[in-house]
């Protein structure tokens, strides 16, 4: 197993706060014969316990502890222990955790070029599809990757959470009704930027405030996969919901680049195995998730809310305006946003069989 060296030595004030919280994941039996693991290791998520990312962690410090005979336990802190979804950002870079799940819209002014992941109407409509282009993009994994390793953030997968959908105190079908609209987003400039090319005044948020920010109205309206609206109860305090399928969400499983690079091959072995398992289970845990969601927030009678799909026609009016963003993307997005993007389209139009 690893030896490390020096690494612990950054690790030690938010530690005390993090032996004081524990961890939420029981990942059983630990096996150097007195009951304790060899390793215990932190991962982080920007959800809470039930939901897609949290699922994703435990079965991944299964499957590592598994491989690992015991000898690795990770601990898996759901949203809300260790701070905002930024924090999280900063707790991996500082070797404070070893793991996180940090979605790109978080670390837009860190890496310019994740802001790529904001682009809407730039992905197919097509989950599976999309999930394969995550997969396998050189764009991606190789070029994007590495302007987050250079942060000491090193991405070991990205993964789709589902198509994102709007929601809103009143009701979105064109961008015209997005005049004035208060939009809650996440911290990335360029997803700021998109709402601006609709009409809309965007503002960033934490989720953590988000369902009180909708419903004391300091917000109109917010984007997220259904699953995730529905399990946060942004349905309950929202009139409207618009199927839009206009992005998708995107996150990464992370480890801190030194931490990761100090590993001996084995244990590097271990996880990048268990990154591999888990490829096809993030789609399913969302599949399943996103698949029932819509349902129960059409039952939810008690806060009812009407939904509305757009019809193609409809998409086509905002597409013709999110085009705008890319052309900021590829001046703006850091040194190499445009070789990035038309690498990534090509990609995306090969797996389409254009
Ligand atoms: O809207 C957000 O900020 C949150 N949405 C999801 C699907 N995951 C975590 C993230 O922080």
């Amino acid at each position: 197993m690893f030896k490390k060296t020096g690494y612990l030595a950054g690790v030690l004030s938010l530690g005390v706060i993090l032996a004081a919280c524990g961890g939420n994941d029981e990942t059983g039996d630990n096996e150097n014969g007195n009951g304790e693991a060899e390793h215990n290791w932190r991962f982080t998520v920007e959800e809470t316990q039930g939901q897609v990312q949290y699922v994703y962690a435990q079965e991944f410090a299964e499957l590592v502890e598994e491989k690992s005979d015991g000898a690795i336990n990770i601990d898996v802190f759901e949203f809300g222990a260790l701070g905002s979804e930024v924090d999280q950002v900063e707790q991996l870079q500082q070797g404070i955790v070893e793991f996180a799940i940090i979605s790109p819209g978080f670390t837009g002014t860190l890496v310019p070029e994740g802001n790529i992941f904001a682009l809407q109407f730039l992905f197919d409509d097509d989950q599976e599809l999309n999930q394969q282009v995550l997969n396998e993009s050189e764009a991606i994994n190789t070029h994007l990757a590495q302007k987050y390793e250079e942060q000491s953030i090193m991405p070991l997968a990205f993964w789709t959470e589902g198509a994102m959908q709007w929601t809103g105190s009143s009701a979105i079908q064109s961008p015209a009704d997005f005049a004035g609209f208060q939009m809650r987003t996440q911290e990335s400039p360029l997803i700021l930027r998109s709402y601006e090319a609709y009409g809309a005044n965007p503002t960033a948020m934490s989720w953590s405030e988000l369902y009180t920010g909708l419903q004391q109205g300091a917000v109109d309206g917010q984007e997220n996969p259904l699953f995730f609206i529905e399990d946060a109860g942004f349905h309950e305090v929202q009139d409207h919901l618009t199927i839009s399928n206009h992005n998708m969400y995107v996150t990464m499983t992370t480890v801190n680049t030194d931490f990761y690079n100090d590993l001996d091959e084995e244990t590097q072995s271990i996880i990048d195995e268990a990154i591999e398992e888990m490829r096809d289970r993030s789609f399913e845990i969302q599949e399943e998730q996103n698949g029932e969601a819509l349902e129960l927030i059409e039952n939810a009678t008690d806060t009812p809310t009407d939904v509305y799909e757009l019809s193609e026609d409809e998409r086509e009016e905002f597409r013709e305006l999110a085009s705008e963003a890319r052309d900021y993307f590829r001046e703006n997005g850091g040194d190499d946003a445009e070789m990035i993007l038309d690498m990534l389209m090509e990609e995306i139009e090969e797996a389409q069989g254009n």
